[in-house]
């Protein structure tokens, strides 16, 4: 038997199903978990979708059954999917012994913690990944959930940017553009619904931008006054570091950013350089060309001077 057929016993048997989702969510990981939770409640079958969040990505919120995900966890379950966690620390939270685990997801670092692993490093977003459970179950993908899908691939591909994007990619598109996704709503959706308080934050970050190495690692950050000052979340500032890597000459962008005494550091790369490595030294991770890590303290000009200098003398970059 298949693992996706595995995976849909496992989950017509269950009595209940927790959909797990990473902290910090991202469009890729509650698209998967909104995708799976719509065809279990289009099935009939018992669930809850969990995020450990007080406070949802609002650019979301077109997604169907987007208000149904939960921070509070049910007592009793016999089935766990987790969805886009490359470990299974990702949720942040214990889960109860005894309860199967499916694993979904496209992370390289993944190493396949679930009774059933379903990880394709090879896919531009665990959306792809999990468009195959559909599709090798021959199972009807409803509009809503092909709005989830095709949201979780255009976003975690960065609206089909990334090196793993290829025409399986574009066919999964297709197929879902024939279930009823619609594009230029989705972009809509997702990418031109700005709030004031982010155009009043980007500024006041893109001023901190410093450039080292003759240009190749951008570096912006952000204080927390900032936020206070203008209203915004701190959501709002992830289009800043990949501004920051749009620019000709930067091939890395670094965002800083204090909170609780340590300093959270996004990377970006382009050109093929492969910035998890970074990541990984500073005890994070992620991706090739996106990832994340933290410094123990909150000196924010001196965890830039230590991320730049490690960029600095890091052979293979
Ligand atoms: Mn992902």
């Amino acid at each position: 038997m298949s693992v996706y057929k595995e995976a849909l016993e496992l989950i017509k048997n269950a009595h209940y199903t927790l959909i797990l989702t990473h902290i910090n969510p991202d469009a890729d990981t509650l698209s998967c978990g909104l995708a799976l939770s719509n065809f279990m409640e289009e099935n009939k079958y018992n669930h809850k979708l969990f995020n450990k969040m007080d406070e949802l990505p609002r650019s979301l919120n077109y997604l169907k059954r987007f208000s149904s995900i939960t921070n509070q966890l049910p007592k009793e379950y016999d089935l766990v999917i987790y969805v886009d966690c490359g470990d299974q620390k990702r949720p942040a939270i214990e889960i109860n012994k005894g309860a199967k685990v499916i694993n979904i997801d496209h992370h390289a670092s993944n190493d396949s913690f679930g009774d059933l692993n379903i990880v394709d490093d090879t896919k531009s977003s665990t959306a792809e990944v999990l468009y195959q459970f559909f599709k090798h179950n021959n199972l009807k993908i409803s509009k809503d959930t092909a709005t989830c899908l095709y949201t979780g691939i255009y976003d975690d591909s960065i609206r089909f940017s990334t090196p793993r994007v290829d025409g399986d990619t574009f066919a999964i598109a297709h197929h879902l553009c024939e279930s009823g996704a619609n594009p230029s709503y989705i972009a809509d959706m997702l990418t031109r619904r700005e709030s004031l308080a982010k155009m009043r934050l980007l500024p006041l970050v893109l001023g901190s931008l410093e450039l080292h190495s003759e240009g190749k690692i951008g570096t912006i950050y952000i204080l927390p006054e900032w936020l206070h000052q203008t209203g915004a979340s701190y959501r709002d500032v992830e289009d800043g570091v990949n501004m920051v890597l749009s620019m000709a000459v930067v091939d890395v962008a670094v965002l800083l950013r204090p909170i609780n005494k340590k300093t959270r550091i996004s990377l970006r790369s382009k050109n093929g350089i492969d910035i998890s490595k970074v990541a990984s030294h500073f005890n994070g991770g992620g991706h090739t060309m996106a990832a994340g890590c933290t410094i123990e303290h909150d000196d924010v000009l001196k965890a830039k001077d230590e991320i730049v200098n490690y960029i600095k003398n890091c052979k293979g970059l």
